[in-house]
């Protein structure tokens, strides 16, 4: 078989975020996060498991960077803590939280891996919650000031910025279905915070533009999963296009790139859109420098009038992963294909993909085999994407460690690195062994 080659400047790495590994969230003055409220909150999160401590990333990061290092990662991506820095989410800034990503960003830069921060990973200040967090239309001057401040601080080292990672998954299982911070149930407020995500992103993209960093770009880091038509009825294929609209990269980009939302989708939802959101659309549309796609798996859609948006999942016998995802990697080529050929952005990140698995350490070793073949079939599809005229030019492994995954706490491992919550010692699995040496090779 031919062998897959990468192009040379292609940047291998892998993504974590604040919530998920840092631990001490209340260290040195930072403020209450919504995630921190909510894992405090009986009954949220599987086990009662809480961020308070994670991977303690807090107080290793240079253990963790070392590691990185070792395996030879060209870039990092990681998110900012915003109740680290301003505390009540504005006004009084809190030093000490930014002295954290100026030590980490120097630590990376010094060894030669190339900081990727995402602004928005989902903590957002319990402060700000109290004011209405999202579903308030001042979160946009809010956001943009903090994002402002943090290219003001950072930027003459970070060059790549995420404005926000997956805004879909923090409007819909944050406000709607409620099993994400802050545990709402309001499909209005969802969509709400839907448009509110968008008019904060752009506005903080016009600010870094005004900041004029120099090689700077900024993007924003959307959830995918790619949903194929149960049959060739068109029943089913309006549900399956609905939940593409709804659910992946169109929802955002379609303002971002075109300045109004999806065509299907706004049709269907038009009650939920808050009032006279048209007049935000120019201001929302707005060029960015690349779009960042997360996917992990798909579904297959049938068409259903008794669920939201007429359509719902069914099985088709793929083999799953520990989340109960399927793993379709065909799916990952149509979403980098489609995302290029509706938008047609400037460059595409894969800024998330990876898989959990129920892993075992055996003498000192995890022997994560299906964590291997899911990230190799995916490569490949990549490969393809890039072959076929996707700008595709990194992708970052999700996840660097294993971290509290949200409402299932550490019950599921995601990392290239096993960590004994106990001890907090880390152990490469074989999957991030693999991922070395391939780095090193940069082909398939
Ligand atoms: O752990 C999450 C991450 O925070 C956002 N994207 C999906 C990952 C796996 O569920």
């Amino acid at each position: 078989m031919l062998k897959k080659v990468f192009p040379k400047d292609f940047i291998w790495g892998a993504a974590t975020a604040s919530y998920q590994i840092e631990g001490s969230p209340l260290a040195d003055g930072a403020g209450t996060s919504i995630w921190h409220r909510f894992s405090h909150t009986s009954g949220n999160i599987l086990n009662g498991d809480t961020g308070d401590i994670a991977d303690d990333h807090y107080n290793r990061y240079k253990e963790d960077i070392s590691i990185m290092k070792h395996l030879g990662l060209k870039a990092y991506r990681f998110s900012i803590s915003w109740p680290r820095i301003f505390p009540y989410g504005k006004g009084k800034i809190n030093e000490k939280g930014l002295d954290f990503y100026n030590r980490l960003v120097d630590v990376l830069l010094d060894a030669e891996i190339i900081p990727f921060v995402t602004l928005y990973h989902w903590d957002l200040p319990a402060a700000l919650q109290d004011l209405g967090g999202w579903m308030n239309r001042d979160i946009a001057c809010w956001y943009a000031d903090y994002a402002d401040y943090m290219f003001q601080r950072l930027g003459d080292r970070v060059k790549n910025w995420i404005t926000l990672n997956e805004p879909w998954v923090m409007a819909f299982i944050g406000h709607f279905t409620g099993e994400h911070a802050p545990g709402m149930k309001d499909i209005y407020g969802a969509f709400s915070v839907v448009h509110n995500q968008l008019r904060a992103h752009s506005k903080a993209v016009k600010s870094f533009k005004e900041e004029n960093i120099k090689n700077g770009k900024i993007g924003i880091t959307l959830s995918n999963s790619s949903h194929d038509p149960a049959t060739d009825s068109e029943e089913d294929k309006r549900a399956a296009q609905l939940a593409h609209e709804w659910t992946n990269y169109p929802l955002f980009l379609n303002p971002i790139f075109k300045g109004d939302y999806p065509t299907l989708l706004k049709e269907k939802v038009y009650e939920y859109l808050p009032n006279n959101y048209q007049k935000d659309m120019q201001d929302i549309k707005e060029e960015i420098d690349f779009v960042g796609i997360n996917y992990y798996s798909g579904d297959l859609i049938k068409a259903d009038s008794n669920s939201f948006l007429g359509g719902k999942n069914v099985e088709r016998g793929l083999p799953k992963t520990e989340m109960g995802w399927e793993i379709y990697p065909e799916g990952f080529y149509k979403i980098l294909k489609g995302v290029q050929d509706e938008y047609n952005p400037k460059e595409v990140y894969v800024t998330e993909n990876g898989a959990a698995f129920n892993d075992k350490v055996e003498e000192e070793q995890v022997h994560d085999e299906s964590r291997i073949e899911y990230l190799k079939k995916h490569f490949e599809k990549a490969h393809k994407a890039i072959e076929d005229g996707v700008k595709l030019k990194g992708y970052f492994v999700w996840s660097l460690l294993d971290n509290f995954e949200w409402a299932w706490g550490y019950s599921k491992r995601f990392g290239i690195v096993y960590v004994d919550y106990k001890t907090q010692k880390r152990i490469i699995k074989d999957s991030g062994k693999w991922y070395s040496n391939f780095i090193k090779n940069n082909e398939l």
